[in-house]
């Protein structure tokens, strides 16, 4: 559904449902299906072995979609296929025996009432027992269906990885990083708090054990890695901020995490990038896609293959057992999770996912602020209150933070210190309120000497900009 759906369908729902655009669609798909179950149902009064062939038809279709996933086996049919040969023998069964229901009252669905003929009450057996075969699968398919999910689940294997010391430490975090003031959200978000984002319904299952990242294309030596392989390289420790291209002005779709991983600049050059190639076209587990510049990865910045975050191998939503983060870039054209293959290549010879959908091909991301502090349309006491909040301009990084009130002069933020250009920063400002009603805005300007344009842009199809402002009652 999430691959055939059209882009600006996809922008809509996200701008509307955020990151509940997931449960949505399935609610959605939950609706046809029961539309569709009574429309067949009505048919079924008149044509029952039209409706069991409506039926069965909807079941294929089913198992079509699954089989026809890049990670799917043949096994991947036999839900949708099971599910719809049980469902049109037992319309066939409910409906086929329906002259002989044996209805008591008159009645539109059974007919006029008669006598209760052995055959009728033959049928009204087999109505019960189909009945009870209907609620016993009702009850019982759930907590089955977790239970089969559980036995394929990967997380009792990540809780089993021991991720070894890095080969090079990131430096503790600099005194004053997290103002911690209350609202603000930590330096370090933490990975339950993390965003997600992706087109997968159901989170990829990758076991480590099975994992291997294979390296080819345009490169001199094709690599192929096991995650044990992985561990055991020298690995190195880096803060970088992640940013979603979707993320509108003021929006939540930004996280901040210390990755560790294996830098990913010398796992290419050990594998040797031919002359010519420009696109490092890297593919998930679930046979996503991303198109991340070469160049970007090969320049000096700490592009990482990642196995943790914060301390801990990553969460099966953030990519388990490896993910790419490359700093600097949205996460669409960097950060493929559940990554298994990265494949040198030309961006004239092959397009990824968001890219065939419109995105750009090189997505830096662009300088924004969020106030975080106080929340729109709050309801303030007069007197001295804290303005505050994050900016990013990951690999440039935030020279200066201004805030203005009612359109009048601006005021420098007081900025926290960072780990270096490829995070964010908090930043404060002290504010004494007078009643009324304001609006604050604020800006930032990165370390080339650029402020953020004021004017909003939306997301599609290189990231957001514009002021971030608040409208809040001083009483
Ligand atoms: N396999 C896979 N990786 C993916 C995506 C996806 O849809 N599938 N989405 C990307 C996008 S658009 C973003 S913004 C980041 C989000 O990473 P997070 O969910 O860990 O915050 O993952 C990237 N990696
Ligand atoms: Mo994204």
């Amino acid at each position: 559904m999430i691959d055939r759906t059209p882009e600006w369908l996809k922008r809509f729902a996200i701008r509307t449902f955020g990151e509940n655009d997931k449960q949505i669609l399935l609610a959605g798909i939950a609706v046809a299906v029961a539309t569709t179950a009574v429309l067949l149902g009505l048919a079924a009064r008149r044509r029952p072995a039209w409706a069991a062939a409506g039926m069965f038809a909807a079941g294929l279709a089913g198992a079509v979609a699954a089989v026809t996933r890049p990670a799917a086996g043949v096994l991947d049919a036999v839900p949708s296929l099971g599910g719809a040969l049980v469902g049109a023998a037992l319309l066939w069964v409910l409906t086929g025996a329906r002259p002989a229901l044996g209805a008591t009252r008159e009645s539109p669905l059974f007919g006029p009432a008669g006598a209760d003929m052995p055959e009728q009450r033959a049928g009204r057996r087999l109505f019960l027992l189909g009945s009870a075969g209907a609620v016993v699968a009702a009850v019982g398919g759930p907590p089955l269906s977790r239970m089969l999910r559980e036995a394929r689940s990967v997380e009792s294997a990540r809780r089993a990885v021991r991720l070894p010391r890095p080969a090079r430490t990131a430096a503790p975090l600099p005194a004053g990083t997290d103002l911690r003031l209350p609202g603000l959200g930590p330096f370090v978000t933490p990975n339950r708090d993390f965003y997600r984002v992706d087109t997968a319904l159901v989170l990829p299952q990758v076991d480590p054990a099975e994992w291997t990242l294979r390296i080819h294309g345009l490169v001199e030596r094709p690599v192929e890695l096991s995650f044990d392989e992985l561990l055991r390289r020298p690995l190195v420790e880096h803060d970088i901020t992640l940013t979603c291209v979707s993320n509108e002005v003021g929006g939540p779709y930004v996280g901040n995490a210390r990755w560790l991983g294996l830098p990913l600049a010398g796992l290419l050059r050990e594998a040797g990038v031919r002359a010519g190639a420009d696109q490092l076209l890297s593919r998930s587990a679930d046979g996503w896609t991303c198109g991340t510049p070469l160049e970007s990865v090969l320049d000096g910045r700490q592009a990482l293959l990642a196995v943790g975050m914060n301390g801990e191998p990553l969460p099966v939503a953030n990519g388990f057992p490896a993910r790419l983060v490359v700093p600097g870039l949205y996460g669409y054209a960097s950060a493929t999770k559940w990554v298994v293959d990265l494949e040198i290549t030309c961006f004239t010879d092959s397009e990824a996912y968001w890219v065939a959908r419109g995105y750009a091909e090189d997505a830096p991301i662009k300088t924004l602020t969020r106030i975080d502090v106080p929340r729109p349309l709050r309801r303030l006491p007069s007197g001295r209150t804290m303005v505050a909040g994050v900016s990013w301009a990951q690999r440039r990084g935030i020279a200066a933070v201004e805030v203005r009130v009612d359109g009048g002069p601006w005021r420098q933020a007081h900025l926290a210190s960072v780990p270096g250009t490829d995070t964010w920063r908090q930043w404060v400002l002290e504010w004494n309120a007078a009643p009324g009603t304001h609006r604050i805005e604020a800006r930032a300007t990165d370390t080339t000497g650029a402020t953020q344009p004021p004017a909003r842009v939306p997301p599609f199809p290189d990231g957001a900009t514009g002021w971030h402002s608040v409208v809040v009652t001083v009483i």
